[in-house]
């Protein structure tokens, strides 16, 4: 399996990539970070992945995703990236292709650790390569099946389906536009269910994970592509860090949508305080209502206030006509129990 990090993308090697996965036959995964670098669609990719895997779609999959899986070969790959050696197990043969040093101290050693310039290192590599006849193993076929419908979810009574606000939010952007996920529980939908066919179009904080990254780097990706569709996806609680920011956008007259998923909570965190069996401390993850379609308003930006779904599609569209930035609150119920409905 070929594990792709979000190097790939700053040295822009994404062809040279795909063309030796394509050479050995081999699925590949990626990072949040490094969404794009195979488009979605691609035949031998399977997903954007992370520990909160099992969670979004309901069912044990990241064990499935590596059963098969005998040797990995990990590209610009850094495990800062949220994608950690735990989830394959240490027991796998690992190799890294890097074009510098990554300290792994003593959180996995690779087998080969192949350092230099990354795309003479494959174009070598290559070389000596076997191509494996069979492309996908029965776990893997079904897991592709699984990931390149992402609507095969079910939603808890009572709750959001939040994997259809991220797809109606893919469609509205298509292939082009930019993503930008502020840091919670949204993100891990946003970064495992959006469809991402281009490098950097989904653009989040790793490593640090700083909430309140949504809003000002959807400004600078407006700025960079003024000709590109960009959306922030942010939480409530994240929001507050640098919602001054609508300022901002309403001050240089940048055209970017900021939908803000209203839980009332430091939702991520109020997921973990449940899988740890602990009660949400009042007033420390549960946040007071705050108005955000009012928000906006107040600092000179329209917006909409959605609790009807089936709404978002035309209300994007219209935002999108107006050519101006535009709010959208959307108030959401998270199954904060996700795990705890896997057998
Ligand atoms: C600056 C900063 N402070 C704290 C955290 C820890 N943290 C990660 S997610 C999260 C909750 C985010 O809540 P919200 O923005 O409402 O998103 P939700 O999880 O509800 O989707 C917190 C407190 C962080 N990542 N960054
Ligand atoms: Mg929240």
């Amino acid at each position: 399996m070929i594990v792709i990090g979000n190097q790939v993308l700053r040295e822009q090697i994404q062809n040279e990539v795909r063309l030796f996965a394509e050479k050995l036959n081999a699925p590949i995964i990626c990072s949040l970070a490094a969404k794009g670098a195979i488009p979605e669609q691609h035949y031998l990719f399977l997903t954007a992945a992370n520990k909160y895997l099992d969670g979004v779609y309901r069912q044990p999959v990241v064990s499935d995703l590596f059963h098969d899986v005998d040797l990995l070969i990990l590209i610009g790959y850094d495990f800062d990236e949220d994608l950690k050696p735990s989830l394959w197990g240490h027991d796998k043969d690992t190799i890294v292709i890097n074009s510098f040093d990554i300290p792994t101290g003593d959180i996995f050693q690779p087998k080969i650790n192949c350092l230099g310039n990354i795309k003479e290192s494959l174009h070598y590599l290559s070389n000596f390569c076997p191509t494996k006849k069979q492309i996908f193993s029965p776990k893997h076929q079904y897991l592709k099946m699984l990931f390149d419908k992402r609507s095969a979810i079910d939603v808890k009574p009572g709750t959001t389906d939040i994997p259809k606000i991220i797809e109606i939010i893919s469609n509205y952007l298509g292939e082009s536009g930019i993503l930008c996920s502020d840091v919670g529980m949204h993100k891990q939908y946003a970064g495992l269910l959006a469809r991402t066919q281009m490098p950097n179009r989904f653009i989040c904080s790793n490593i640090c994970g700083s909430f309140g990254f949504g809003l000002p780097a959807a400004l600078a990706a407006k700025l960079c592509n003024p000709e590109e569709k960009v959306l922030a996806i942010c939480g409530d609680g994240g929001f507050h860090s640098t919602s001054q920011d609508l300022e901002t956008a309403v001050r240089y007259n940048l055209p970017v949508i900021i939908i803000v998923l209203s839980d009332s909570a430091f939702g991520l965190i109020k997921y973990y305080q449940g899988l740890h069996s602990e009660k949400p401390v009042k007033g420390m993850t549960e946040l007071g209502l705050v108005q955000f379609h009012l928000l906006a308003n107040a600092n000179g930006m329209k917006s909409a206030f959605i609790d009807n779904l089936e709404e978002l599609p035309k209300v994007l569209e219209q935002a999108s006509l107006l050519n101006e930035p535009f709010l959208i609150e959307i108030p959401v119920t998270y199954d904060y129990d996700l795990l705890k409905h896997i057998s």
